[in-house]
């Protein structure tokens, strides 16, 4: 049997990267979404947001498809950025500036990294999960690996950020990885449902 596709439904490379590592040891065809398509994110939530694009690029491509919806909630800044990790400002290094600038008057640098994933058929949700990551938001950004706010986040209890991390080590400590631990057992069922 062909293996089955699946639709990743982002256009962000550094996630994109991080799922197909995630997903290397499943029988899935996994394509990304449309190229241009363009998805308002009008959520309150992370899962909201996950559900939003997760139904949309199903509903475009006709496939399955995995949207996950993830950001950083700073204790001192009131859960700031959060859902608006993204819309926050329009570079990576232009959102680590900013979070730095407002971060700058707080001695509590506690944060939390949060990625909610999605998968769905057409507008049906079939598996939804979360998966968080607790750390500290350093003073200056530390690292080369990874993407968007990474050098900036610490993990608490490794004392390094993200970006100093390797794959393997953000995949196991992190956000993403820790909501793709309970998505897989999930992903098993719902393979095995497909193929009877
Ligand atoms: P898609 O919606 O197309 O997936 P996006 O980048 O807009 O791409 P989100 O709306 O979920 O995705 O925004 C998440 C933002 O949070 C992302 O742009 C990063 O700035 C940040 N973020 C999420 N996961 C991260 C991670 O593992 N490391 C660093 N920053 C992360």
């Amino acid at each position: 049997m062909d293996n089955l596709p699946l639709i990743i439904a982002s256009s962000n490379e550094g996630k994109i990267r991080e799922f197909k590592e995630l997903l290397d040891d499943f029988p899935f065809n996994l394509l990304t979404q449309p190229i241009g398509l363009e998805i308002e994110e009008t959520g309150n939530t992370f899962m909201e947001n996950a559900r939003i694009k997760a139904i949309a690029v199903s509903k475009e491509t006709g496939n399955l498809s995995l949207a996950d919806d993830s950001g950083l909630s700073v204790e001192a800044l009131g859960g700031a950025p959060g859902i608006y990790s993204s819309r926050y400002a329009s570079s990576d290094k232009e959102r680590i500036e900013k979070l730095l600038a407002e971060l700058k008057p707080f001695s509590n640098r506690k944060a939390k990294f949060e990625c909610a994933l999605c998968i769905s058929s057409g507008e049906k949700i079939l598996i939804e999960v979360s998966g968080f990551c607790e750390g500290l938001i350093t003073f200056f950004p530390r690292g080369k690996n990874g993407f968007g706010y990474d050098p900036i986040f610490e993990v608490s209890v490794l004392g390094e950020t993200f970006a100093e991390m390797n794959h393997e080590k953000k995949k196991h400590v992190g956000h993403r990885g820790n909501a793709f631990k309970l998505l897989k057992p999930e992903l098993k069922k719902l393979l095995t449902a497909i193929k009877n």
